[in-house]
């Protein structure tokens, strides 16, 4: 089986680029490693302190923020980070060629009860100047390489440097990540959905009526039953998604009408779109594509809608935008 090191040789990523993906790899080790330990090391439960999203910082939360800052400060590739557990961009190495944008801890509220978290990553060229938060507002498009690291009872990579999606498990006793699924690939239809169901009354008419069609299974207008899940960690459903099918959604709500939206686009939504397209699924906002927004600040949230294509199809002809006449382009 192939390394990581070997892979990213394989695919001729270039040096710098294969240096800040070996770094955050081996950072993500040792996450896994603090992780696993829990409340041995004492580091389960909540600080008394708020990040910018207004949410109170898990221990971990914070432990991992400051690894991964550390180890992208010594990397001497990236010239800035943004991170949910930052307030602002982070300036890192004058000479540096890449911005990394990482949730550090996603779905940190399962830590206390030991299910499924992870790490999320996104690189982005570093333009020309000063670095400010403006260099980071860059559309998804513009990303050079994203994964996420999943903590469960494997802990798996998955990449992408834009040619296809890469899996590699971690090997316990080598600590090498090692390939076990060189194209990762999502097919195009599913029977599976994961919402968070609890929010039902608070969504929008068009994704109300497509999940309610949904729950109607044969004797409704899909015709056929479909399977629900929901790990509360963006990371462990995208990669169920990634592994057999789905659609995942975290669409728009009105429960608080000061935070419509509750996934963040420069380091959730961005990276698991980039992985989900070169997987062949698709990821939409319900009215846009993902990875075409133009961002206007590092902590904004979007709605989410990815997955099966024909699936996340469906879900948007619900919301005014038939794909099923996709024009013949030929
Ligand atoms: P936390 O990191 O605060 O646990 O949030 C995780 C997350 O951003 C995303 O990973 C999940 O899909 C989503 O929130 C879960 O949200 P709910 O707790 O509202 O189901």
């Amino acid at each position: 089986m192939q390394t990581l090191t070997q892979h990213l040789t394989s695919q001729a990523v270039n040096d710098s680029l294969s240096q800040l993906i070996l770094t955050l790899a081996d950072t993500s080790k040792a996450i896994s490693h603090a992780v696993r330990h829990g409340a041995l090391a004492g580091v389960l439960g909540a600080t008394e302190q708020e990040n910018v999203q207004g949410e109170t910082q898990k221990k971990l939360d914070i432990i991992t923020n400051d690894m991964l800052k550390d180890a992208l400060k010594a990397d001497g590739t990236v010239r800035g980070l943004a991170s949910e557990e930052e307030d602002h961009v982070v300036e890192v190495s004058k000479g540096g060629q890449y911005l990394v944008c990482f949730d550090p801890l996603d779905g940190s509220s399962n830590i206390d009860i030991n299910s499924l978290v992870g790490t999320i990553f996104s690189v982005l060229p570093a333009p020309a100047g000063e670095l400010t938060e403006t260099s980071f507002l860059q559309s998804g498009r513009a990303q050079l390489a994203a994964g996420y690291v999943l903590y469960g009872p494997s802990t798996m990579l998955a990449l992408t440097t834009g040619q296809g999606v890469q899996l590699f498990t971690l090997h316990p006793e080598t600590n090498e990540f090692l390939l076990t699924d060189a194209a990762m690939s999502i097919s195009p239809d599913t029977a599976e959905f994961a919402i968070n169901m609890s929010n039902q009354r608070f969504w929008e008419a068009p994704m109300q009526t497509y999940i309610a069609d949904l729950l109607l299974g044969k004797i409704g207008p899909r015709e056929k039953s479909f399977n629900m899940r929901w790990i509360a960690a963006m990371v462990g459903d995208v990669h169920r998604v990634l592994s057999r099918g789905g659609i995942f959604t975290y669409p728009t709500d009105n429960k608080d009408a000061k935070k419509p939206y509750k996934l963040r686009l420069m380091y959730e939504a961005n990276p698991m779109a980039f992985l989900v397209e070169q997987a062949g699924g698709k990821a939409s906002t319900g009215y846009e594509t993902i990875l075409d927004i133009i961002p206007t600040q590092i902590h904004q949230r979007v709605a989410v809608i990815l997955g099966s294509s024909n699936e996340v199809d469906a879900c948007l002809s619900y919301h005014g935008l038939d794909y099923s006449e996709e024009p013949n382009l030929d």
